[in-house]
C-alpha cells in the first residue's frame, strides 16, 4: 500500500476545515495522501462508525480527528479501533478550545488519544508522519531534513537579531 491512504482526517463539521486544512497541506509536502471526512460523534454516530470500519478495511493506518466545543470525536474513534487516533482541539466556542482539550485531553485510562495543542493541526500532521516513518526509511529521512530546516531557521533568525544589535 503506498503513503496515499494511510491517513484519514475527520472533522465534526466543515467549519473545522480552516483549522484543520494545515494537516493536509503538511501530507502533501511530504508526497503523503489522505482522505478527508465530516462525521459527527453526536450528530452521526452511526456514519462515523461506518467510516471507522472502511478505514480498517482499507488498510488506513491512523485516524487524525478535529472538533470543537464538547469535542468527544477522537475518543469515540480511539473506542472503536486500536489504531492511533491523533487529535485536534479545535477552537470553536466561546471557551476558545479550553472545552475541546478538555473534552479531548482527558481520556480514561485504556483507550489513548494522542491530543495536540488547541488548533494545532499542523503537528498532528508530523506526528502522524512520524508514526509513518517507522516503517518508512525515505519518510524518516525527509523528517530529520525538516527538523534541519527548522534549525537552520533558528540560525538565521538569532544572526538577523545580532546584526540589528550591533548597528
Ligand atoms: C463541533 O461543533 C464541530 O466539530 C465544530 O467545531 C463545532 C461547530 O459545528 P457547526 O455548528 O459549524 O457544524 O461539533
Amino acid at each position: 500500500m503506498s503513503n496515499a491512504n494511510k491517513i484519514v482526517i475527520i472533522m465534526g463539521s466543515d467549519s473545522d476545515w480552516q483549522v484543520m486544512k494545515p494537516i493536509a497541506e503538511t501530507l502533501k509536502k511530504f508526497d503523503v495522501g489522505c482522505s478527508v471526512q465530516v462525521a459527527s460523534a453526536h450528530r452521526t454516530p452511526e456514519r462515523l462508525q461506518k467510516i471507522i470500519q472502511q478505514a480498517e478495511q482499507d488498510g488506513v493506518k491512523i485516524f487524525i480527528a478535529g472538533a470543537g466545543g464538547a469535542a468527544h470525536l477522537a475518543g469515540v474513534i480511539a473506542s472503536h479501533t486500536v489504531l492511533p487516533v491523533i487529535a485536534v482541539p479545535v477552537n470553536a466556542t466561546s471557551m476558545n478550545g479550553l472545552d475541546s482539550l478538555l473534552a479531548t485531553v482527558q481520556m480514561p485510562s485504556g483507550i489513548p488519544v494522542a491530543t495536540m495543542a488547541i488548533n494545532g493541526a499542523k503537528n498532528a500532521a508530523l506526528f502522524a508522519l512520524q508514526i509513518l516513518s517507522l516503517s518508512d526509511e525515505t519518510l524518516a529521512q525527509a523528517l530529520k531534513k525538516f527538523r534541519q530546516h527548522l534549525a537552520d531557521e533558528v540560525e538565521e533568525k538569532n544572526a538577523r537579531l545580532q546584526k540589528l544589535l550591533n548597528e
